[in-house]
């Protein structure tokens, strides 16, 4: 969050805005890389409109969560969203993309549009959202705003400057419209451009004959080609703004006011019942059933928890009864721990407009609009709010996969008692972050974005919870098995006094192909063990295979072979062969019968080309296999990225999302997926062992 001042329930501000049609409403989310300017811009757009508002301090604070402030702007409402720019919050990026109906891309115009910087402009097309460009950062002494303007062109599609700025003595003072402004010489050819560019855009096939003719066009006839275009997405204006000066504000938002698109010629979600069926009726118009959806969840100490909503469709009454519902599970193809599918009815606590972290009450939210709810017990990030008549499920956006495992141990009894609770708490509000318990290597993971994500995490479990915790090394699932085929017997036999035991088995071990898990074979002739005791065998191998042989993990790619053994007429018994049983595989365990097998993951990795060489040598370190590479495809108009297909070792991977997004320079994301379990270098096991 920025450095505009937390001030909960003050009195100064206007009253919530109360857009009285969906025409009235403008969601305009910044997105752009950390350090660009968009929180600056957001308190200069904020403080521009709300009198009394002022700027923060100038200094950057990495924003981390969305942030959202609700204020008139001319004849409408104005939603102003506020992202991250850094890759390991691109959750609440999203979610904010998700909320909005039109971007602002703040660029630094002192800096290149490199290869992250596109990767988030994909963010924005992925989802079609029309955009508008902002160079900031003009005033400083490498900052070229021609130089960028052409950057943008190259990276972006069909990008113009719509305005100029004016420089003096190295601050900008303000900027001239290249279309409504009193241009000159220097400003020629970029309006000749401007000029072009709307007309190819323009609807009027003749319009760009004329005008090659020497016809002089008119300026209102080409504004209104202007405004068309950038609402469709197919051209975005490139505006200088200094937030510092407050140059190009006004022009800003003027921009939003009436060029970019209201909620109603946004595209709606995928809106199914729950069940999966058609659903009628759903529009982004007030009178219509209720559909919003919750995009981003906090949790207050003394008002709970407090859902940050988007109205797709009717309208959202205080002290209403709706139904809320979540299938994350349904749309990511698996569970998705932390997150189990859930549909209850509930009725809407009080109704707020947001302001960072003031709200000012409301009673309605329509069509179109974004209001905070409060006291909904179930509702998380992503859930739909429906009627409760008609219930319905919003398909949530595209969540982004943690890749990154840290194990955490509570640093005190005390701590360990309150960790769950603050976990639970901390995965409600962050789809971001999964949580994990491994009984197996008795570690409670995180599974994140990345190390800020960690450091944020644990911050929070300090600062809000009073949870005192330490990383440690996240351990992978290994597993156990025979490489060498070996006969063993156990003996169970306890005579001594009362009620004695007696089981005795032989029992061959073999190992068997990957994969292939546990098989149990009966060889046993002449009733040698009784019938009855077989299956005592079989379940007695079974569960001491799952508890491992040395070193705790569960032992697969077996057969267990029952050849031959002896009973006792009355102190034979199920667990009597159970215990012989296990005792035969332990007797059969040592290091010159079994090793141990780690898991392997399918990797597909997407960089940019540059860092091809890079990325794979960094592969070969990781004891990874590449199985070939591609063109990825869809990764906008320049080109240039590849997708590597490999398979590596999970305990290689570990550390991945750090390592990548260094060996390439922040270009490059992969996917992975569990393979199978190979087995693991003699060299490896001293450290996967943790001991
Ligand atoms: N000189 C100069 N500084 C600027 C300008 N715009 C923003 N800044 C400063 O640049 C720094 C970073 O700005 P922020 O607004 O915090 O950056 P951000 O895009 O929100 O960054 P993240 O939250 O990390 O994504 C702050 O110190 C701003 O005051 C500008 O036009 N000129
Ligand atoms: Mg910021």
């Amino acid at each position: 969050m920025g450095a505009m001042a937390k001030t909960p329930g003050r009195s100064d501000l206007p009253a919530a805005p109360n857009p009285a049609s969906p025409q009235d409403i403008r969601n305009v989310v910044l997105v752009g890389p950390g350090g660009a300017g968009k929180t600056a811009l957001f308190e200069a757009l904020v403080a521009a409109r709300v009198p009394g508002q002022r700027t923060g301090t100038g200094e950057h604070v990495r924003t981390t969560t969305l942030t959202a402030a609700s204020f008139t702007s001319g004849t409408v409402t104005l939603n102003l969203l506020d992202t991250p720019g850094y890759p390991d919050f691109v959750g609440d990026l999203r979610a904010g993309l998700r909320a909005a109906d039109a971007a602002v891309f703040v660029v630094s115009g002192a800096d290149d549009i490199d290869r992250p910087v596109s990767l988030l402009w994909r963010e924005c097309a992925a989802v079609g959202m029309p955009r508008a460009v902002v160079v900031t950062h003009l005033d400083q002494p490498r900052a070229d705003f021609a130089a960028t303007v052409q950057m943008c062109r190259r990276t972006f599609g069909d990008a113009r400057a719509t305005h100029w700025p004016v420089l003096d003595a190295g601050s900008v003072t303000g900027v001239v419209g290249l279309l409504t402004g009193e241009t000159s010489e220097e400003h020629e050819e970029a309006r000749a451009a401007l000029i072009e560019s709307v007309i190819e855009e323009s609807e009027d096939a003749g319009l760009l004959d004329r005008y090659l003719e020497g016809e002089s066009i008119d300026t209102e006839a080409l504004l209104a080609d202007l405004r068309t275009a950038i609402a469709q997405g197919t051209f975005f204006p490139i505006l200088p703004v200094s937030p510092l000066t407050g140059a190009g504000v006004e022009e800003l938002l003027g921009m939003v006011e009436r060029a970019f698109p209201d909620p109603t010629v946004h595209p709606l979600p995928t809106v199914t019942s729950p069940a999966g069926g058609a659903i009628g009726g759903v529009a982004c118009d007030p009178s219509q059933p209720l559909v919003a959806e919750v995009v981003r969840t906090t949790t207050d100490p003394y008002v709970g928890r407090l859902s940050l909503v988007r109205v797709f469709s009717g309208t959202l009454r205080v002290d209403e009864p709706v139904h809320v519902s979540g299938h994350l599970g349904d749309f990511v193809g698996h569970e998705v721990a932390g997150h189990p599918a859930h549909d209850d009815d509930e009725r809407v606590g009080p109704l707020a407009s947001p302001f960072v972290d003031a709200h000012r009450p409301r009673g309605t939210a329509i069509a179109g609009d974004l209001a905070l709810v409060s006291k909904l017990t179930r509702a998380e990030t992503s859930d739909t709010l429906s009627s409760v008549e008609r219930p319905a499920v919003v398909a949530p956006w595209l969540l982004p996969e943690p890749q990154l495992p840290v194990a955490i141990r509570a640093a005190t009894k005390s701590d360990d008692d309150k960790l769950g609770g603050a976990l639970q708490r901390l995965v409600a509000e962050d789809v971001t972050m999964r949580m994990e318990h491994s009984t197996e290597n008795d570690q409670v993971v995180l599974w994140t974005m990345g190390q800020a994500h960690v450091d944020d995490l644990i911050g929070q479990l300090a600062d809000r919870y009073g949870v005192t915790v330490t990383a440690e090394p996240y351990r992978t699932s290994l597993r156990e098995t025979f490489v060498r085929r070996c006969s063993v017997q156990g003996r169970h036999v306890k005579q001594s006094g009362g009620h004695g035991q007696y089981a005795v088995c032989s029992i061959d071990i073999e190992p068997l192909p990957r994969g292939a898990g546990f098989e149990f074979v009966d060889k046993v002739v002449g009733g040698a063990v009784p019938r009855q005791f077989i299956p005592s065998v079989e379940k007695g191998a079974r569960l001491q295979l799952e508890k491992g042989l040395l070193t705790g993990h569960p032992v697969v790619d077996v057969r267990v072979t029952l050849t031959d053994g002896k009973a006792h007429s009355v102190d034979s018994s199920d667990v009597a062969f159970q215990t012989a049983a296990a005792l035969a595989l332990k007797e059969a365990a040592n290091a010159s019968t079994m090793a141990l097998l780690e898991p392997i993951d399918r990797v597909d990795i997407t960089i940019a080309d540059e860092y091809l060489g890079a990325v794979m040598s960094d592969l070969r370190g990781r004891r990874g296999q590449v199985l070939g590479t591609e063109p990825a495809d869809g990764m906008g108009p320049e080109g240039g990225w590849t997708v590597v297909h490999a398979e590596v070792p999970s305990a290689e991977l570990s550390r991945y999302p750090i390592d990548l997004r260094s060996v390439s320079h922040g270009t490059g994301s992969f996917v992975r997926e569990p393979l199978r379990h190979d087995l693991l270098p003699a060299d490896k096991a001293k450290d996967l062992l943790g001991s």
